[in-house]
């Protein structure tokens, strides 16, 4: 199988927990002509429509885009070892953290993409500031469904723990540094406690380390791009 994604999208970082948790043979590979126009994206657009990061290809050519299909896909496909709670309250409380992650925490950041892209004198207080008050409420939906004991959920690795791993990496780290944020974990003991413990996980620190990797290669190159415009 192949993997089309980058590391900086928090979305594959879902299916690469799969992946490593579960040992499997995949090749991970970044999309031809993925960061410049959507026309450059032409060879990828036949292979996933949708143009987004992750599309997973199977070995018979057949390609699935979407993160959670992915992953339901792989659990379906190799279920062990599974990671999915076992009873349906906790697979829908690991869905359920997943969705906060996805409609909540990233389109609270979405402003702060599209600023990081831009010369500081583009960065307006109440732009950031709205955006980083807009994160911290998401965090606290998080705080409100997470597991207490250095899990999402379940009391072991899932699926959730990819979903909130590059959203803690994001919203912990690159904000606050890039935009002089207060820390949104202060007064988010379970998320805090939580996000401790996934860097103690060998997989989440993988993931973790992947996308802190990533994320500075693209501030560094958004920033060396908005100097140039400036
Ligand atoms: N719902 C999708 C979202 C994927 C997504 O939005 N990926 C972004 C990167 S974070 C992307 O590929 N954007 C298109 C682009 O960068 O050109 C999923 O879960 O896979």
């Amino acid at each position: 199988m192949k993997l089309y994604q980058t590391y900086a999208s928090p979305f594959p970082t879902r299916v690469r927990l799969l992946i490593y948790a579960k040992g499997l043979d995949v090749e991970i590979i970044e999309p031809p002509g993925f960061h410049a126009s959507t026309e450059a994206k032409g060879d990828y657009l036949r292979i996933n429509p949708i143009g987004r990061v992750p599309t997973l290809v199977l070995d018979d050519g057949r390609a699935l885009p979407e993160s959670e299909v992915i992953c339901e896909y792989l659990e379906d496909a190799f279920p062990e070892p599974s990671l999915r709670p076992a009873d349906p309250w906790g697979r829908a409380r690991m869905r359920l953290l997943a969705r906060i992650c996805d409609f909540y925490v990233v389109m609270a950041m979405v402003p702060l993409f599209n600023l990081s892209a831009r010369s500081r004198r583009h960065w307006t207080p109440e732009v950031v500031e709205g955006a980083a008050a807009k994160v911290a409420e998401a965090l606290g939906w998080l705080e409100a469904y997470i597991g207490e004991d250095g899990f999402a959920v379940g009391g072991a690795l899932s699926q959730a723990g990819g979903a909130i791993a590059p959203q803690l990496v994001l919203a912990a780290e690159w904000i606050p540094a890039a935009f002089g944020t207060p820390d949104p974990l202060l007064g988010l003991p379970k998320l805090s406690a939580y996000w401790r413990a996934i860097q103690a996980n060998p997989i989440c620190a993988r993931l973790i380390a992947e996308t802190r990797e990533a994320i500075a290669g693209v501030a560094a190159q958004a920033k060396a791009q908005a100097e140039a415009r400036a």
